[in-house]
């Protein structure tokens, strides 16, 4: 019988071998199939009714996230949006406990009472996500600042996405980043949308990377469709982090598969614009790289998506059976009266 504690420490480890596990190039691959099944589903459960409220879903942006996870260590601190379950699996983050914050249960990440939109953990480096856009930004560089002060060995990654780059606290973020030369990357996902409206009818330039030179800040242009180019490219940012040489901002250029929330059908998008996009789908690149490279078959390759599709099956099972959140829970991290 594992007490409370054990059951504590037996997921962080869980959690950190799937982080190390990406060392292993099949193993990226499986987690970004991971992560497009899950929302696959997600999405599902949304529309029959079983989880309340709102999601925002990662399909066509995986590459990202694992790039972002194989470079990062655990130790650095990285703030998301509310479109981060992809990102929050590729850390680490087990799918219980993803699942689990979605549906209201116990096992969730910070105990089933923030949803989708606010998963976290600390030993992975995930600082608490957020539905305010560009909120990320300036904690991240406060994450960065405090690096900086204490002297640790430490990055901070805001990412976010193309809309956010139109909000005060992406301007002010980055200009005081480059004022005090933080150890900070800040990743926008340029997914072409923000909420209803196509990036052209709400933002003044086509590339978000182009409002770094008003930072006097290193920028890049990373093809999000690959791992390796995002690896790459969050390897450079963090090297120059790391060595003092101030932030960097990276904008990944990808395509959001589905709508905004769970709701949005994407209506709104130009005939054959999604079937544009998923002729480069980053994970059936992904698979094509790796079968040419010799480390994956076809075969292996079906037999990995099948055994996924089963754990996810499986998954959603274990969770939905699974105690609810304690309304307790909601009180666990707050101190009323004198901060005892
Ligand atoms: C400060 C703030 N303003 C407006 C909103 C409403 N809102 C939610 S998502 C969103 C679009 C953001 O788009 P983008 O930054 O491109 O991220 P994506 O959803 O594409 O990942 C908006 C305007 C919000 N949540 N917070
Ligand atoms: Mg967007």
């Amino acid at each position: 019988m594992v007490g409370k504690g054990g059951l504590l420490v037996m997921i962080k480890s869980q959690q950190l071998q799937r982080r190390e596990s990406l060392n292993d190039p099949v193993s990226r691959w499986d987690r970004m199939l991971e992560i497009r099944y899950f929302e696959d589903r997600i999405k599902e459960l949304f529309a029959e009714g079983l989880v309340h409220g709102t999601t925002h879903t990662y399909q066509g942006q995986e590459a990202i996230a694992i790039g972002i996870a194989m470079t990062l260590r655990p130790t650095d601190n990285v703030c998301c949006t509310y479109r981060s379950h992809g990102i929050a699996l590729a850390l680490g983050m087990t799918t219980d406990s993803v699942l689990g914050e979605i549906m209201g249960r116990a096992i969730g990440s910070i105990g089933g009472v923030g949803g989708s939109m606010h998963l976290s953990d600390a030993s992975i480096g995930l600082l608490p996500t957020s539905a305010i856009v560009g909120g990320g930004i300036p904690v991240a560089a406060g994450a960065a600042l405090s690096a900086q002060v204490l002297g640790e060995d430490r990055c901070a990654v805001a990412v976010f996405g193309d809309g956010a780059s139109n909000i005060g606290a992406f301007h002010e973020g980055l200009n005081l980043a480059s004022v005090w030369k933080l150890p900070v990357v800040f990743i926008c996902e340029n997914n072409v949308y923000g909420e209803y409206s196509r990036i052209n009818l709400t933002t003044s330039v086509e590339d978000i990377s182009i409002r770094a030179e008003s930072y006097s800040m290193p920028t890049e242009i990373i093809d999000g469709q690959s791992v390796d180019k995002v690896a790459q490219g969050v390897a450079r940012a963090v090297e120059r982090a790391r060595s003092g040489g101030g932030p960097t901002l990276l904008e990944c250029k990808t395509y959001r598969y589905s709508g905004h929330s769970r709701a949005d059908a994407g209506l709104y998008r130009p005939a054959g614009e999604l079937e544009e996009w998923l002729k480069r789908d980053p994970i059936d690149l992904y698979e094509a790289q790796l079968i040419e490279a010799g480390l994956l078959s076809k075969e292996r390759a079906q037999t990995i998506r099948q055994e996924i599709q089963e754990r996810i099956a499986q998954l959603v099972e274990r969770v939905m059976a699974s105690p609810l959140a304690d309304v307790s829970a909601m009180f666990r991290n707050i101190s009323i009266g004198g901060g005892q």
